[in-house]
């Protein structure tokens, strides 16, 4: 299998301009290919995770890829969303946020070895571009009629767009002519949302300078409902591990579902067809064992995270889901427990049943104590059906938590 049919296998292929032209084209030889990432926010997410790792197939299959880090493109604002964001950024905070998201990118692709990746701010051109030189070199190869008919500003036109972000499109395309005459570009990928961008460098460098590049689009990718993907209860999945941590990030593909988890593997691992094969059918046949999950968690943690981090967080999830809370270190507790109600001891100690209704954990005294009756509150691991017992902060784990599970895995941090 090649790399065009492999990364169609995996449902990574949308739209390509020229299907044929490009699979001849990547028959004769390495390319050059890039994808660009706005610094719209300090971390990337696990959305620009499907083209990064994108960018890194092409890598190892003898490719040269170059990551675009948007610093220049930030300071304008793609026009996706529905409405124009209110705000530009400061010029600081996205200088800041590029700095930040270069080295997120960096860990991804292999800079040394026989074709090195490229990491690129369009800052570096976009930055010194006087406004003439932009529209005489640019503008005038771009029909209006044309910009008007792209997706992503024909969708904004009863909302509003600013001329700035209806802009937008001139300024990726120039990125895409300028990285062709600089390094040979002939490839730029992206989601489906970049389609319109995409194809705007595609047919610039044509009428520009009269060369054949190509474009290449990866689906959205969604939930079993449709929904929108890359989100838990506490908000984005994002990449740096001080906004999510490796255990939540973990924890995010372990509940993947049953329909998805194997579409999953195919885009965010470099599992081959034959495991992906053998998981599919361990999920058809024996869903609850959750294999495949299990696997990916384990896989995309490791790329992101690294080994180390990955075996955290299968320990804290292994002491979660056996209620073995005891074994975890303190700062396993606090990575562990931070999504979970948490509750202050007021004093030096508390009455268990008290407690159980200040932390939320009971709805009435009543309830408490039917509870601790039938054995369905565990404390620190051990179940516990004394309803006077007192607990002391300093006999917590470590000194200083005291975990209670009410059920099968509903859990209370008492600090
Ligand atoms: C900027 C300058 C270029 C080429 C691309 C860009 C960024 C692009 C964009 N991309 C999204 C982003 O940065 O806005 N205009 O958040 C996302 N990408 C990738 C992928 C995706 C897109 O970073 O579909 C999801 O992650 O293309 O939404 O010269």
């Amino acid at each position: 299998m090649n790399l065009l049919e492999d990364l169609e296998f995996r449902g990574l292929v949308y739209q390509v301009t020229d299907r044929e032209g490009l699979a001849g084209r990547l028959q004769n030889g390495p390319l050059t290919l890039y994808n660009g990432f706005d610094p719209t926010a300090d971390s990337l997410t696990i959305g620009n995770l499907v083209t990064i790792l994108l960018l890194r197939r092409f890598q190892l299959a003898g490719h040269r890829a170059i990551a675009l880090a948007g610093g220049g493109t930030g300071l304008i604002g793609d026009p996706g969303g529905k409405s124009e964001e209110r705000q530009l950024n400061a010029a600081e905070t996205v200088e800041a946020w590029t700095e930040k998201i270069k080295g997120e990118l960096a860990r991804f692709l292999d800079f040394a070895g026989p074709n090195p990746a490229l990491l690129v701010n369009n800052f570096e051109w976009l930055g010194p571009l006087k406004a003439i030189e932009l529209l005489r070199e640019v503008g005038k190869h771009v029909p209006v009629p044309y910009m008007l008919a792209k997706e992503s500003v024909a969708s904004r036109l009863e909302a509003g767009i600013s001329f700035a972000e209806f802009s937008y499109m001139i300024l990726q395309a120039y990125d895409f002519l300028r990285l062709n005459q600089l390094h040979g570009c002939e490839l730029q990928t992206g989601g489906s949302d970049q389609w319109g961008n995409i194809t705007a460098g595609v047919d610039l460098i044509r009428r520009a300078s009269g060369s054949k590049v190509y474009g290449l689009t990866c689906p959205l990718v969604t939930k079993a409902d449709g929904g929108k993907f890359g989100k838990t209860e506490s908000g984005t999945v994002w990449l740096d591990p001080a906004k999510t941590t490796p255990y939540q990030f973990y924890q995010f593909w372990i509940n993947a579902e049953d329909q998805k988890v194997v579409d999953y593997l195919k885009v965010f691992t470099f599992l081959g067809r034959e495991e992906l094969l053998e998981l599919a059918e361990v999920t058809r046949a024996q869903p609850e064992k959750r294999q495949a999950q299990r696997r990916l968690a384990e896989e995309v943690t490791n790329l992101v995270h690294g080994s180390a981090a990955t075996r955290r967080a299968e320990k804290i999830s292994r002491a979660l889901f056996y209620g073995e809370v005891g074994a975890l270190a303190a700062d396993e507790i606090e990575e562990g427990f931070g999504d979970v109600p948490s509750h202050a001891l007021a004093g030096e100690e508390a009455v268990l049943v008290d407690l159980l209704v200040e932390a939320g954990v009971c709805s009435s005294k009543r309830q408490a104590r039917e509870d601790l009756g039938r054995g369905a509150i565990y404390l620190n691991g051990e179940r516990c059906t004394e309803a006077d017992k007192v607990l002391r902060r300093a006999e917590g784990l470590h000194g200083k938590y005291h975990i209670i599970r009410r059920g099968k895995n509903k859990y209370y941090l008492i600090r």
